[in-house]
């Protein structure tokens, strides 16, 4: 073996050493988030999906039909920019931003420090809007009750086959813009399938922020989610 491929191999197995322990850590921490958000009775979403794929709109569109309900809190992470929150605000909803400086994905000790700032209330049901993604916030334990990983139709249908990983571990996959579906050659059933092979649990729901369509459906599975956890049931 050549020197330049012994270095090769070292800097390999720093790298998979140090991404472990940090990966220890934050699942330490995400544990300690999951036993305050299970006595609180509090839901929380750690919503996935790529930049522009409809995540705040879909939010938004969530809060104004669940906020006279449920008691409600955001925490929107983004590389920059206070503007999500500042979207769920204006719909008089706590919403508290993480803005990660260039990171592309939230962690743990991140959001136990944003929910230490932002002191929201007793909170029913907590979206965590991650960074725009469809990789790094996989393995990331946020304490979650679970991951929702979203694909708008623009996209493109292969979304779930290139990104298997995040939508193995979402338990609801949502497919957003579908208002678009007439303009773009976008195969509906091909990612429903495609969701049910690679999570046979995960709920599978077609939503459009702009004409309503699917956005009481996927309120529906969050009642029923908060539902199963208030009564300790496993869901779904
Ligand atoms: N046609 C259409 N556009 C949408 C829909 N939802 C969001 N958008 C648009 O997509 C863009 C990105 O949305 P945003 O919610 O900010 O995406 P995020 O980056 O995932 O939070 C905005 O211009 C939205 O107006 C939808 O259901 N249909
Ligand atoms: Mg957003």
């Amino acid at each position: 073996m050549s020197s330049d491929e012994r270095d090769g191999r070292r800097v390999t197995r720093d790298f998979v050493r140090i991404r472990k322990s940090a990966l220890a850590a934050n699942d330490r921490v995400a544990g300690e988030l999951r036993d305050r958000f299970r006595d609180a009775g509090t839901l929380v979403l750690n919503l996935v999906s790529a930049p522009g794929s409809g995540k705040t709109t879909l939010l938004e569109q969530t809060v104004r039909r669940l906020r006279d309900e449920l008691s409600l809190g955001v925490l929107e992470g983004d590389v920059a920019t206070e503007l999500d929150a500042e979207r769920i605000r204006a719909l008089g909803v706590p919403a508290r931003q993480i803005v990660t400086g260039g990171a592309c994905h939230l962690e743990s000790r991140i959001v136990r420090r944003a929910l230490e700032e932002a002191e929201f209330p007793p909170l029913d049901i907590l979206f965590i809007e991650n960074v725009g993604n469809l990789v790094c916030p996989t393995s990331y334990d946020l304490g979650e009750d679970f991951k929702v990983a979203l694909v708008s139709v623009p996209e493109g249908d292969d979304k779930p086959f290139k990104y298997p990983g995040i939508f193995r571990r979402a338990l609801i996959a949502v497919v957003t813009k579908v208002d678009l579906l007439p303009h773009f050659s976008f195969d509906l059933d091909r990612v429903r399938e495609r969701v049910a092979t690679l999570n046979p649990a995960a709920r599978f729901v077609a939503v459009s922020s702009t004409t309503g369509e699917g956005v009481d459906a996927w309120c529906d599975l969050l009642r029923e989610a908060l539902a199963a956890k208030r009564e300790g049931r496993p869901w779904p």
